[in-house]
């Protein structure tokens, strides 16, 4: 009897959700530059493989305790075990290594706000991939997506002490997530970067965007337009934008809705770029609300077949990058992680990073700033996606928004990707279309791109003669394309014979090419999996890029080995993709150095 009640609920919250509310959007951004306190470190969790969390015996977000000897509690968190946040939890215990389904966690904490009359956020950086927030034992809502982040107010619920934070979180596969069923990459699951709590006073400054123009590049005074949007119930009539160092004191006038757009000039601005990633300390003040972000001011657009960087023509040379730190075995979550990464890039003469499939940590984008490296940012509408599914549709724009919103603000960023390797096709058109079209309402200031396919071998044309004639390059400001010629087809010398027509006048990006290597093992340069064959292979394709028409950036894939389920050869890749130019211990390979080479001439000839 009551199995059947039990199953009825079930049934009828899954059917209805639950009353979930979902929450994608309105995270609180810039979290450091305001008022907060981390809820990092150990917290208790317990394992809910068949997702009943919600519903179960004991909804576990309800924190149930026995009262007396004789209730019945079967979930408890008190005697628990504990994971570390951030971090995967397949990284940090052997049994969830394969580990896919859902884990509840809980923090518990007391809080004393800092300021009177504070509003109090908790902020999530990312948790993979669906997320239960619950506090205090009220549930607040769900967010999917399992790279960007997210907040929940809890004013109302928080109390000076024995608050408790649980977040019920899943990793499992569905075919209308995104990314799909099958990745090349390793599913880590759990709250992978982190969490805070985020003060702000009644009405707070929610978003603001600043804005070089382009018509002012070879001005004597430089133009930077912008908007703030405020948040919260009692508007002030003004706000204010800052920049000491430039000497920059601008007045907003803030409408009914809270919006407000400046403008500004300087004579003594330095552009952002590469060789100078100045960032300027921006301040904003609105009523009682004040915070700082660091940002530089460059121009990004495409003129026929190449890329201006404040209007001269750029040669990206990249590498492309998984949010993850090998030594670790982890996501990566930390600015250290960010160092150890782009480190390895810029020591290979990058000035260009392709960050790899999904939105990475905030820290590598704030790092790539304050490094002078660009970036193409991305989301994973990779292979799988459900492409006629408008549910589907509607996540990719709102984990693009989210994307947005949290990194508009960044000089680094000049590329958003909006897919990778997808088969074209009418619903597939149809949806990126639709995506290509939201990012550009987001932000019309950043170029578009796509990782697409050639047609080939694949489809059945033999022979040397390869196109690049994907419909969905026409909305895109960059064709972008990845290139497996000496790993998937044929042996390296193959690429001599190959020609490539790309059916448009626009830039060019390899967005992908590689192979293979066992970092330490060498035979001679017809032997897979050895770092001569991958040496050689990065010969021969550069080669054959040289003669691509219009090529202005490359993206060897990839770094660093990372871990993937889909590669399991025993001895060679045993759960890793060997692909990187450098190792999963941090050893470079051979074709490290090559790339190294090649961009050290890129870096003369665009001098
Ligand atoms: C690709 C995918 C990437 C894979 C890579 C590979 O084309 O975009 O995610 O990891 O190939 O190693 O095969």
């Amino acid at each position: 009897m009551r199995i059947t009640k039990f199953i009825s609920v079930l049934v009828i919250c899954l059917l209805f959700g639950a009353g979930n509310l979902f929450a994608q959007g309105n995270f609180i951004t810039n979290v450091n530059g305001r008022t907060h306190q981390s809820l990092n470190g150990k917290w208790k969790y317990i394992l809910d493989q068949y997702e009943t969390g919600q519903i179960g015996f004991s909804p576990l977000y309800k924190n149930s305790k026995a009262k007396s000897k004789s209730d019945r509690v079967e979930y408890s968190f008190d005697n628990a075990q504990t994971l570390w946040v951030p971090g995967s939890w397949n990284s940090q215990k052997e049994e969830l290594y394969y580990y896919e389904g859902s884990i509840w966690f809980r923090k518990t904490f007391d809080y004393q706000p800092k300021h009177k009359n504070s509003r109090i956020f908790i902020y999530v950086g990312a948790a993979n991939y669906k997320t239960t927030f619950s506090f205090n034992g009220k549930k607040l809502g769900v967010h999917e997506g399992g790279f960007t982040p997210f907040s929940f107010e809890v004013t109302d619920l928080l109390k000076k002490q024995d608050n408790f934070l649980i977040l019920g979180v899943s990793n499992r596969r569905e075919k209308d997530y995104i990314p799909a069923m099958v990745t090349d990459w390793y599913n880590h699951g759990g709250i992978t970067r982190d969490v805070k709590i985020v003060e702000v006073p009644q009405t707070y400054i929610d978003d603001y965007t600043l804005v070089l123009q382009k018509e002012s590049l070879n001005k004597k005074t430089r133009v930077v337009k912008g908007s703030v949007q405020l948040a919260g119930s009692d508007y002030p009539d003004k706000a204010k934008v800052e920049i000491k160092e430039l000497g920059v004191a601008a007045e907003v006038s803030i409408n009914k809705e809270g919006r407000g757009e400046f403008a500004f000039s300087s004579k003594k601005m330095s552009l952002w770029s590469p060789e100078n990633p100045k960032l300027y300390d921006v301040k904003l003040i609105a009523g009682e609300d004040e915070l700082t972000d660091r940002i530089g001011f460059r121009t990004v657009e495409t003129e026929g077949k190449e890329i201006l960087l404040n209007g001269k023509p750029v040669f990206l040379r990249g590498v492309s990058i998984h949010d993850e730190n090998p030594v670790r075995r982890d996501r990566a979550h930390s600015m250290d992680d960010a160092k150890l990464l782009l480190g390895w890039a810029k020591e290979m003469g990058c000035n260009f990073a392709r960050l790899a499939h999904y939105p990475h940590q905030e820290n590598i984008v704030r790092l790539a700033d304050e490094m002078g490296i660009l970036l193409w940012e991305e989301l994973p509408l990779y292979w799988g996606i459900d492409w006629k599914n408008e549910d589907v549709l509607k996540k990719a724009k709102a984990q693009y928004s989210e994307l947005v919103r949290r990194d508009k603000n960044r000089a680094a960023t000049i590329i958003w990707s909006i897919a990778n390797e997808t088969v074209p096709g009418e619903a597939r058109n149809h949806f990126l279309r639709e995506v290509a079209s939201q990012v550009r309402s987001l932000d019309s200031t950043r170029l578009l791109s796509a990782a697409c396919k050639k047609d080939g071998w694949e489809d059945g044309l033999a022979g040397d003669n390869y196109k690049v004639s994907d419909p969905i390059a026409e909305v895109f400001d960059i064709v972008s394309f990845n290139e497996y010629q000496g790993w998937y087809g044929g042996s390296p010398e193959t690429c001599r014979n190959k020609r490539f027509t790309i059916e448009y006048n626009k830039p060019v990006i390899i967005s992908e090419f590689g192979g293979g290597a066992i970092e330490g093992f060498h035979a001679d340069k017809e032997t897979r999996w050895s770092e001569e064959y991958q040496e050689y292979m990065y010969q021969e394709n550069l080669a054959m890029f040289d003669k691509i028409d219009g090529v202005v950036g490359l993206t060897p894939w990839i770094l660093v080995d990372f871990m993937t389920p889909l590669r399991q050869l025993p001895d060679v890749q045993d759960g890793w993709n060997r692909k990187g130019l450098v190792s999963e211990s941090g050893a470079k390979k051979k074709a490290f150095y090559i790339m190294q080479n090649y961009y050290k001439n890129k870096k003369e000839e665009y001098k």
